[in-house]
Order: structure tokens, then C-alpha cells, then sequence
């Protein structure tokens, strides 16, 4: 950074201002805004980038700038947001801006179309570019390809999901059924396991991996929908402005009367679980003409005068009666079950005996929300099962998957759930790192460049923590769970006591989880994620007892007899007496999370970085300290570091030749690739320092392949004129 030259310096709301370096600290700087002379202010060194010369210049590709940095990177995507153009690459990674409105033409049949067979670059950046360079590298290598969509909630995520699966579907699918299946499969999915919550209007509380597969031509010919974490706690309780899955308000809005009568639906207000948070939403379609099959939504009326659904089940003896005939159970044994506990007494050498514990009010409401979850949870794997058996599966030779899972999230309680989004959230990281810094640096290694080695902060240990043998955090919780008296309290203990002075965990300081709630200070740990630090409380409700899983896997009803005998939960429980599902979500998720990573592993990978411009949820502001903060925890800022200290652009040898070859003469097209390109670069005198030749690409320095297509793209006299020194240059 020069004298006088602009820079870049932070701001509080718009992340970055424009300023100039007026004087220059031990470890500061004193910066003078561009927007109010005179009035300076100090900045830290490495918070102060240096700028491009024309802050209103954007391009495609970020690395064509000359400064990589996270000032020009979130000034680039800001005048492009500006000017509705919300993608952005950087080298191959796809950021994109959610623009909350409908940018005219933008997915349209035509743009599809536009974007078929063509190379990532040569047209704007666009989801579509990253569909199909997945769909080519897929054919060409003959392998399996993956895209890792990230991003916080309402970042744009699950659009850009559904973007690409139509853009595969329509250009590359056989025009069958099965095509419209793959897109007509998201509706559903969405409806149970989609929810408004204050950051989504949609947001959906499931993670999804969904793959696309292709024959040995490359045609579509199947799918599979893997889901991971469906929130739970939704089921029962739902903040302010927020609410359950939006199923439940559907069937109330839309059902026909027979199945309103059936299944005793009415107005949304009147259900315990649909009524504490915000029960209308008509924006997310609730009586979507096709849901609603021609019936007109209900009035909603209110709570008052209808038949009380709340309280402890034996408050209500209608409820009761509904849902054991739902259930197919007998009302007597789910009363019982609800309000008692079986236990095996060990005392006075009865050993094995089972009383009847009856619980107290909160412990019975506890049991009620368990059971509503694990139904819940099982009624999801159905649908998920259900959708795929839709699918035929057998012609498959390889498939593009696209993971749609929700982005690292902290809140002011952070319980299990969020425990688990973060870890996977620390896994997918790692393999960011691992697919793109760690193969960058290896590939300059590989071509021979001779390039410093940047340095990023490797997040195993953080993985380890929680997933280790024995004293990982997940296996502590199992540990925990098979004592005779499991307490949420001794849990923490333990987790601190196994992890003493550990980087990335620390004992909640007094009192920060105290407030509200009835949290004890040493029922929670602060773990130190690369995105930032995130407390978390260990009580647990979610347990389901034996009792009443027993009951339920009895039940008449064949329907619900079968949900629980495919769940995996019930295996594991009978095992295990008094407790399930808390344990076994943990290490489930453990063993998919694997599963899911290994097979990433085993594809080429793209990533989409989505980001979302501002809380309010609406087009065109910028608020450019959230986004900055986004594309931080992210990782884009360590790919940028690498990138300015290396050579994000290259061209491989034998493609430059292809692009050129037609201008030269017949004796000089006979060259091998390599020579032909060092000719050629020698002829347009390009400064050393600005590319490297590795084994079989060149590099460029940033800016610097801009540079280059620019000379080449100019006008045919002078690249004739370019030529003829090629020429003289070899002879
Ligand atoms: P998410 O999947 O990232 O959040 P969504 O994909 O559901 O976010 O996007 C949120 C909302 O933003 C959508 O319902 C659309 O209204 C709007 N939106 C997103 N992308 C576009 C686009 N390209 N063009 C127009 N509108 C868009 V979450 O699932 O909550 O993590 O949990
Ligand atoms: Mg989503």
C-alpha cells in the first residue's frame, strides 16, 4: 500500500469505506475516509487492504482483480449485487447473492439452454455454470461429482439447490417421468420438513444430499435423497414468529372434509402444538390451489370456545380418546404410559422387578413431547423412503449430488441440535480446506511452481473433541446415558474433566446461561468453533420411555406399527434399558456424517458459497458488515490469502493451443502445446514475474489472465501482428 493510494479500512455497518493512509502506527494505521476528509480514524494493520484503482470496476471472476483480499472481494460482489448480478466466482468456487426477488430471465429455458456444454468462464458466472461443469467433469473423468451448497438460513441455499437438480433434469434427462419426479420430490420433502422460521419464510430444518444419477450415456435415469437431522424440538414448541412444519397448517387449510373428520382437524389455533407460535403465514401457500384440491381455506377462528387440546394428557380426555384411535392404541394403556414410568427396582434383592412410577406434570408433558417427536421423526424417514422408492436406481453408473445442509448457527440457547449442525458444519470445513487449499498448494507443488505455502487453521481438533473413541464429546454422551442416573449436570462434568485446558473448550462464564431459564452454570460448554464460539446447554428432554415405545411399536394400527419397526431408533432401544434416541441421534449422526464425507471424498467437488444480504429479508440493500462476517466464517478469506500470494488463474497447455491454434501457421501447429505457449507468451513480451509455466498449465498471477485475454481478444489485426512475432520468436 503506497502513500496516497486508496485503501480499504473497516466500517462498522458496510463492512469496508474507501479512505487514505494519512499516518502510519506501530500497529496501526490513521486512515482519513474518502467520504469525510479530515475526519481520520485509527485502524488496525490487518484490518486495512489495499483497493483497485476503480472501486465501480467489477468482474466475473475475482481473481482478475489485482488485490485479493476480503475488502475487494466484498466491494466486487457489491457492485455486481448493485447492478442484479448476484453471481460471482472466485477461481472456481460460486458465491451467490440472495436478491429476495425474482431477477427477470434469469432461470429461464433459454438461459438453460445458453448454458449447455460450455466451459466454467465463458459465460457470466451463473449456478448454472457450476451444474453443468459438474454434468461435463462427470463425463469426461467418468466420475461421480458433488455440490456443496453452504451458507447461513435464508442465504439461498435450497433455491440454488433446486436450480441445479432443474438444470440437470431438463438438459440432461431423457424427457421421461422420471426428470419431473426428481423436482416434483421437493415439494413434498419440503412441506414435512420445512418450517417459517425468523430468519426463512421456508427454512428448511433438515439437511438433504441429493443425488442425480446418470447412465453410461450420461442420460438421467435415477435419484436417492439422503436426509440428515431433522429438528425436532419444532414438533412441540416454536418461537415467536416462528412455526411448525408446514404441513400441519396445509391439511387445517386444505384437507377435505372427509379427512378433516377423520383425523378431527380445525383451525390451527385450536392445536397445542400449532398455537404458541404464529399460526398464520399465507405467504408460504398454505392453500396453494394444488394443495388445497378446491376447497376454500377455513376461517381461522380463535382459540377461545374451542375444545381445549392443552395440558397434561389427562387434562383432556377428548385428546386422549382422538389420538389413541389415531394411534391405534388402547386409550387405558396411553394414558397409562403417558403418566407413569416402568422401572426394574434393584432394591432389597428383588432384583428385576418392574414397578409403576407416576410421573409429575412436567416429566408427563416431557414423555408427550417425546412421543410426538419420535412420531414425527419417523413419519419423515417414511416420506423420505416413500420419495425414494420412486426412483428406479439400477442403470446408475454415476451421480451429481448437491448437499443442501444448513450453514454453522448459534442462538441464545443452543441445545443438541445446533451441537450437531456445527460439528457437521466443522466436517464439511475441513473438506473445503482439504479440496481447495490443500490440493491448490499440492497442485502448485505437483507443476513444480515453487510457491510459499499458506498457512490455514486445521480444524481436526476441534472434530476430535467431539467425535474421538471414549472421550469424544459424542461418546461421553453415550457413557452418560448407560449410568443408572444420567444427569444433564454430570455430563458437562465430565466433558470438562476429560478436556482439561483444551483450546477449544471452555466452561461457560457465571451466569451467561443462568438467565431465564432454570440452567445451572456446569450444565453447558462453550466450544470454540472456526466460525466463531458457541455455548451449549446440556439439558435433554428428549428421551422416550420404554413404555411407551413398546405401546406404540404394538399399536393396531399397521401404518404406525411399521413406522417404528423401520426406524432404527427402536432397535437400539431395546437394548438399552430406561432411555433412547438422545444417545443414538448423536452417534447416528456421527456414523452418517461419515458416511456422507466419505463419499465426497470419492467425487470431483464444486461449491456454491451462498450469502444473504440483509435480516430483513428484502431485494436490493446491502449490508455489507453481515455479509463480510458470512463470507469470513465461510473460508473464502483464507482462499483469497492463498490466491493473492499464488496463481489463481491457469490454462492448461493443450487448451490455450486449442484456442489459438487456428491462427498459426501449419508448421508451427505441429509444436507440442507447451512450447507453443511459451512462444507465444515470449512474443507478447508478458512480464516473467506475472505467469509460471508448471508441467502441464501456465499459471497467472492475479489480474494477470485478464490481462492476457485481453491482448488476445483484441482486435485481428493485432493479433495477426502477435502472431508474426511468434514466428520470428521460433525461428
Ligand atoms: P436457505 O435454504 O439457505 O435457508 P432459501 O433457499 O430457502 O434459503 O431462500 C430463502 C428465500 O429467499 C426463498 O424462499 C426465496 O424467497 C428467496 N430466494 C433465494 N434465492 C433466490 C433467488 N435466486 N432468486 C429469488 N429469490 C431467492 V435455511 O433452509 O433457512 O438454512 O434453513
Ligand atoms: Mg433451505
Amino acid at each position: 500500500m503506497e502513500d496516497g493510494k486508496p485503501v480499504w479500512a473497516p466500517h462498522p455497518t458496510d463492512g469496508f469505506q474507501l479512505g487514505t493512509i494519512v499516518d502510519i502506527g506501530a500497529d496501526s494505521l490513521t486512515i482519513e475516509p474518502l467520504k469525510q476528509k479530515g475526519k481520520t480514524f485509527l485502524a488496525p494493520v490487518n484490518q486495512v487492504f489495499p483497493a483497485e484503482d476503480d472501486p465501480n470496476k467489477h468482474v466475473e471472476d475475482n481473481c482478475s482483480l489485482m488485490y485479493l483480499n476480503e475488502a475487494t472481494l466484498l466491494n466486487n460482489i457489491r457492485v455486481r449485487y448493485s447492478k442484479d448480478k448476484i453471481y460471482t466466482f472466485v477461481a472456481n468456487i460460486l458465491i451467490a447473492v440472495n436478491p429476495y426477488y425474482d431477477i427477470p430471465k434469469l432461470y429461464s429455458p433459454e438461459t438453460i439452454k445458453q448454458y449447455q456444454g460450455r466451459s466454467l468462464g465463458t459465460l457470466p458466472p451463473h449456478v448454472y455454470a457450476i451444474a453443468d461443469k459438474a454434468f461435463r467433469d462427470m463425463k469426461v473423468l467418468k466420475m461421480s461429482q458433488s455440490i456443496i451448497v453452504s451458507g447461513e438460513s435464508g442465504a439461498g441455499k435450497t433455491e440454488n439447490t433446486k436450480f441445479v437438480l432443474r438444470y440437470l433434469t431438463t438438459s440432461y434427462g431423457t424427457g421421461q417421468d422420471i426428470d419431473e419426479r426428481i423436482v416434483e420430490a421437493n415439494p413434498l420433502l419440503e412441506a414435512f420438513g420445512n418450517a417459517k422460521t425468523v430468519r426463512n419464510n421456508n427454512s428448511s430444518r433438515f439437511g438433504k444430499f441429493v443425488e442425480i444419477h446418470f447412465s453410461e450415456k450420461n442420460a438421467v435415469v435415477g435419484g436417492f435423497v439422503s436426509h440428515y437431522l431433522l429438528e425436532k424440538s419444532r414438533i412441540c414448541r416454536q418461537s415467536q414468529e416462528e412455526r411448525n412444519y408446514h404441513i400441519f397448517y396445509r391439511l387445517c387449510a386444505g384437507a377435505s372434509e372427509d379427512i378433516r373428520q377423520r383425523f378431527y382437524l380445525s383451525s390451527p389455533d385450536t392445536f397445542r402444538y400449532l398455537n404458541r407460535g404464529c399460526t398464520r403465514f399465507f405467504s408460504t401457500k398454505d392453500t396453494d390451489k394444488q394443495i388445497l384440491q378446491n376447497r376454500k381455506s377455513p376461517e381461522v377462528q380463535p382459540a377461545a370456545g374451542r375444545p381445549r387440546t392443552s395440558g397434561t394428557v389427562n387434562q383432556s380426555r377428548e385428546t386422549l380418546e382422538h389420538c389413541a384411535e389415531l394411534l391405534g392404541l388402547d386409550e387405558e394403556d396411553l394414558r397409562i404410559s403417558l403418566t407413569t414410568r416402568v422401572m426394574l427396582t434393584t432394591a432389597g434383592g428383588a432384583k428385576g422387578t418392574v414397578i409403576k412410577v407416576p410421573l409429575k406434570v412436567e416429566q408427563a408433558n416431557n414423555a408427550r413431547d417425546a412421543l410426538a417427536k419420535a412420531i414425527y421423526s419417523c413419519l419423515f424417514d417414511h416420506v423420505v423412503t416413500r420419495v425414494n422408492q420412486c426412483f428406479p436406481f439400477d442403470a446408475s453408473a454415476t451421480f451429481i449430488g448437491v448437499l443442501d445442509i444448513a450453514g454453522f448457527e448459534y442462538f441464545e440457547h443452543n441445545s443438541f441440535e445446533q451441537f450437531c449442525i456445527n460439528y457437521c458444519n466443522e466436517k464439511l470445513q475441513q473438506f473445503f480446506n482439504e479440496r481447495i487449499l490443500k490440493e491448490e498448494q499440492e497442485l502448485y507443488q505437483k507443476e513444480g511452481l515453487g510457491v510459499n505455502e499458506v498457512h490455514y487453521v486445521d480444524n481436526q481438533d476441534c472434530i476430535d473433541l467431539v467425535e474421538a473413541k471414549l472421550v469424544g464429546i459424542l461418546d461421553i454422551l453415550d457413557e452418560e446415558n448407560r449410568l443408572p442416573q444420567p444427569s444433564d449436570q454430570h455430563f458437562a462434568e465430565m466433558v470438562h474433566s476429560k478436556h482439561k485446558d483444551h483450546f477449544r473448550l471452555t466452561v461457560p462464564r457465571k451466569s451467561k446461561l443462568a438467565v431465564h431459564r432454570n440452567v445451572r452454570d456446569d450444565e453447558g460448554f462453550i466450544i470454540r468453533h472456526f466460525a466463531g464460539a458457541v455455548c451449549y446447554e446440556t439439558k435433554n428432554n428428549d428421551a422416550l420411555h420404554m413404555s411407551l415405545e413398546a405401546l406404540v411399536s404394538e399399536s393396531k394400527d399397521r401404518f404406525v406399527r411399521e413406522l417404528f419397526e423401520n426406524s432404527n431408533n427402536s432397535k437400539d432401544s431395546k437394548q438399552k434399558a430406561g432411555k433412547l434416541s438422545f444417545i443414538s441421534v448423536g452417534n447416528k449422526f456421527k456414523t452418517q456424517l461419515n458416511l456422507l464425507l466419505d463419499k465426497l471424498r470419492s467425487t470431483g467437488s464444486s461449491f456454491i458459497r451462498c450469502v444473504k444480504p440483509n435480516l430483513k429479508m428484502v431485494s436490493h440493500q446491502f449490508e455489507g458488515a453481515q455479509i463480510l462476517s458470512q463470507l469470513q466464517c465461510s473460508g473464502m478469506v483464507s482462499v483469497l490469502d492463498l490466491m493473492q500470494g499464488g496463481f489463481p488463474s491457469r490454462a492448461p497447455f493443450h487448451e490455450l493451443y486449442n484456442m489459438y491454434k487456428q491462427y498459426m501457421p501449419a508448421k508451427l501447429t505441429r509444436l507440442d502445446p507447451r512450447l507453443f505457449c511459451k512462444a507465444l507468451f515470449k512474443a507478447l513480451g508478458l512480464n516473467a514475474v506475472d505467469y509460471k509455466f508448471g508441467l502441464t498449465r501456465v499459471f497467472f498471477r492475479p489480474g494477470k489472465f485478464a490481462e492476457f485475454d485481453q491482448i488476445m481478444k483484441s482486435d485481428p489485426d493485432h493479433l495477426a501482428e502477435l502472431i508474426k512475432r511468434v514466428n520470428k520468436w521460433l525461428i
